[in-house]
């Protein structure tokens, strides 16, 4: 039997990076783990193909047993299209992911099979009654897959060079309850954990394929604190026996700000950068979105932490969660630039289906009728329906769109982004410089940059990159390696969140 995975195509996001790899010297930002995972989970004996819209054309036709396609609501669109590219007798199209939680119905339209939830057993059930000439339309995981059955993803399969960062997941789900995630309610409330030495092998894999960067997916990598630490000194005592030095990121709480302890196993593991949804800095909030655990201790205190430590705190920011917070959109301005939070990423709050946010809005009747349950998920198309589909009683749709554009521009002007990478750098480990490992990649990146910066980008932008030059001479900047990264990724936030501003606007 072949079966050709496709992860579709997609726009800019906030966190894809698409508008600067050029400079990073690949075609996509992350590896479809999901798709190397379902390869893993079908038989060996199986002629698979996985295709990648995002860093490969597809080809005109497949002459397929099945086409599995993957993708998120934001791909929607795309894989529909695909779909119907790829439908001839004798094939089945298959369409599972994130996509089916909120679209099943939709899905079920384009595809002869949809996959709701995970499909660690899912996925070869199907494929055993597929054999059988006896497959069902839908499969639904009821409850939640035993997580030690994911198996080994098969990279092997994927065009490794073409990606800035390999992915592994080594936990599924999230004890909180923050009121507007589906995490915990998609996920699982009791965080499920992988056997420390499948993660160890999934890491060497990547290094073997060649990557010096993974992504540790995890919703919340702390969530299970005890297995967090365990493998965090495995990680340590791995990184010395792997060819490439690896650099790791992932999510956690903000609350890791007050366990140093872990804090200090995340940057001897390798850990350069922390994603956090610090959210809002305002208590009343946090305390409504059920997030009290953000306030744990002191919200700039704990950044400060974290950055003392040589670890970046990657943000996550919400706008329009009610009680006039666009009205403080100064104080979080000031906020992000005197912790020197470099990179984050700005969204607008949407009731997603399902969660308890949803509930409350629905009771409530807070919540606007729209073509898309998301607004803003489809802002990158051109008819963009609404920002989020929560009525704001105080604010005009045009009012909001007014304010969360000007905060996007604002954001990421380059003077504010240098004087934050500044800012970041007062905390950073006792000031010890940390420069990147000299690899002919990384080398390689580093041209390009400059180049980039010296000739082709626009001069406020030649400016910023001088003045953080000059700023290394001063030594107030100290980690190379992560100034590195941020002229990178400066060029795809700048890009994004100001043509994102301006077709706000329109
Ligand atoms: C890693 C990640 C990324 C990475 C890489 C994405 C990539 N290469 O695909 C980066 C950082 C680039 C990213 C970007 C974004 N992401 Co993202 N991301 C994730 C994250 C944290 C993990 C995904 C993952 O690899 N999981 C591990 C795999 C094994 O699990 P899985 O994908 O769920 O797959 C399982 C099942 O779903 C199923 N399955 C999946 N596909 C298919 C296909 C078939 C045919 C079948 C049968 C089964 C099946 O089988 C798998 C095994 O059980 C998830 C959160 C999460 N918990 O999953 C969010 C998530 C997918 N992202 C999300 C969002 C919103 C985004 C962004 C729009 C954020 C932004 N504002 O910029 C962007 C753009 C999306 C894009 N596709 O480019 C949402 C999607 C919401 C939705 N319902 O569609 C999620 C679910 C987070 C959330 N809770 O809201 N993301
Ligand atoms: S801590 Fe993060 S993953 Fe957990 S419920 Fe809150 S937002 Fe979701």
């Amino acid at each position: 039997m072949k079966i050709t995975f496709i992860n579709p195509g997609i726009g800019a996001y906030p966190v894809n990076f698409k508008l600067c790899m050029d400079l990073a010297g690949a075609k996509s930002s992350h590896i479809p783990l999901a798709l190397a995972t379902l390869a893993a989970l079908s038989p060996a004996d199986y002629d698979l193909r996985i295709f990648d819209e995002n860093i490969e054309p597809l080809p005109e036709r497949v002459s397929s047993g099945v086409v599995a396609i993957t993708g998120t609501i934001m791909q929607k669109k795309r894989i529909f299209e695909i779909a119907k590219q790829y439908k001839s007798p004798g094939t089945t199209v298959v369409i599972g992911g994130p996509v089916t939680f909120y679209a099943e119905e939709e899905c079920g339209q384009s595809a002869d099979v949809v996959f709701v939830g995970e499909a660690e057993d899912t996925w070869p059930r199907f494929l055993a009654e597929l054999g059988r000439g006896e497959h069902s339309k839908i499969y639904r995981q009821e409850g939640f897959v035993d997580f030690a059955k994911s198996p080994v993803p098969r990279l092997d399969l994927l065009k490794c060079d073409r990606y800035s960062a390999a992915c592994v997941q080594v936990t599924r789900g999230c004890s909180y309850k923050c009121l507007y995630c589906d995490v915990p309610v998609k996920y699982g409330d009791v965080p499920r954990v992988k056997e420390l030495d499948q993660v160890l092998r999934e890491v060497e894999n990547a290094d073997r394929a060649g990557f010096d960067s993974v992504f540790f997916v995890d919703d919340n990598f702390t969530a299970d604190r005890q297995s967090a630490s365990r493998l965090l000194d495995a990680l340590s005592a791995q990184r010395k026996t792997l060819k490439n030095r690896m650099s790791y990121y992932t999510q956690v709480t903000l609350n890791v700000g007050k366990d140093e302890a872990i804090l200090a196993k995340f940057r001897k593991a390798g850990f350069e950068r922390l994603f956090i949804g610090i959210e809002t800095f305002n208590a009343d909030l946090l305390r409504a979105l059920n997030k009290a655990h953000n306030m744990e201790m002191d919200i700039r205190e704990a950044v400060a932490r974290i950055h003392s430590h040589g670890i970046t705190v990657w943000a996550g920011i919400m706008l329009g969660m009610g009680n006039g917070d666009y009205e403080q959109l100064d104080a979080l301005l000031d906020f992000i630039q005197t912790t020197g939070i470099m990179p984050i990423q700005v969204g607008v709050m949407q009731a997603v289906p399902g969660t308890p946010l949803y509930e409350q809005l629905t009771r409530k009747g807070a919540l606007a009728a729209l073509p898309s349950v998301f607004g803003s998920a489809v802002i990158n198309d051109a008819n963009i329906p609404s920002l989020t589909n929560i009525l704001h009683p105080s604010i005009s749709e045009s009012d909001a769109r007014n304010l969360t554009s000007g905060f996007y521009e604002k954001l990421f002007l380059p003077e504010m982004f240098a004087q934050r990478i500044i800012n970041s750098s007062k905390n950073s480990a006792e000031n010890r410089v940390q420069t990147p490992q000299l690899t002919w990649r990384n080398i390689k990146i580093l041209l390009r940059a400059t180049t980039y910066y010296l000739f082709r980008a626009p001069a406020p932008h030649r400016k910023m990159f001088l003045r953080l030059l000059g700023a290394v001479l001063k030594r107030q900047v100290v980690r190379l390696d992560e100034l590195a990264f941020s002229l990178v990724i400066f060029k795809h936030f700048h890009e994004y969140y100001t043509a994102t501003a301006h077709r706000m606007r329109q």
